[in-house]
């Protein structure tokens, strides 16, 4: 009697476990607001929360989040830097707009990382001086969401 009952309650475990091992992997995805507390600003080291995040997987969504300029806030905005030496440049003459410089606000503006590629992300304000330094910038580079292992 005892032996059956623990022995089903190891049946009923195996199951659960199952269960979650075949649990769609767009619901493991996780919600990043970059910077955390510090949002998206000036003089925030971005390449080391980017270091204390990671890894990033496929999917997983990074939040900007900063106030529209007014006479007292500056303006920042989200480039994506379409090569590793325009990132390392601040170069942003082939950059591609991401957000704008009111997007981020509210509760901001969501970037879903959806291809497994190298991400250069950069603020684009004051002709690349935010990036250079400001220190708005980060790399990204997503792993395939079959390797998260939490
Ligand atoms: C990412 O999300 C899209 C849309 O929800 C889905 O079609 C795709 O299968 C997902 N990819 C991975 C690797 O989870
Ligand atoms: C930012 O963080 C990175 C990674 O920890 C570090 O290598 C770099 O020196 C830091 N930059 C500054 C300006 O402190
Ligand atoms: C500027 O924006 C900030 C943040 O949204 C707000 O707290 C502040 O009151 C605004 N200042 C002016 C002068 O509108
Ligand atoms: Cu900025």
């Amino acid at each position: 009697m005892e032996a059956r009952s623990s022995s089903a309650a190891l049946v009923a475990a195996a199951v659960v476990v199952a269960l979650l091992a075949l649990a769609p992997e767009a619901s493991r995805a996780e919600r990043f607001i970059v910077g955390d507390a510090a949002r998206w600003t000036w003089g925030y080291n971005y390449t080391d929360w980017v270091i204390k995040k990671g890894p990033f997987f496929q999917n997983d969504t990074l939040v900007f989040m900063y106030d529209p300029p007014n006479a007292t806030v500056h303006a920042h905005s989200v480039y994506m830097m379409r090569n590793a030496a325009d990132y390392q440049s601040c170069n942003l003459k082939a950059a591609k707009l991401v957000a704008g410089v009111t997007q981020g606000a509210g509760s901001g503006f969501e970037f879903v990382l959806r291809k497994r590629k190298p991400h250069y992300f950069v603020c684009g304000e004051r002709g690349g001086i935010h990036c250079t330094m400001g220190q708005m910038k980060f790399i990204v580079k997503p792993k395939s969401s079959a390797c998260r292992d939490d």
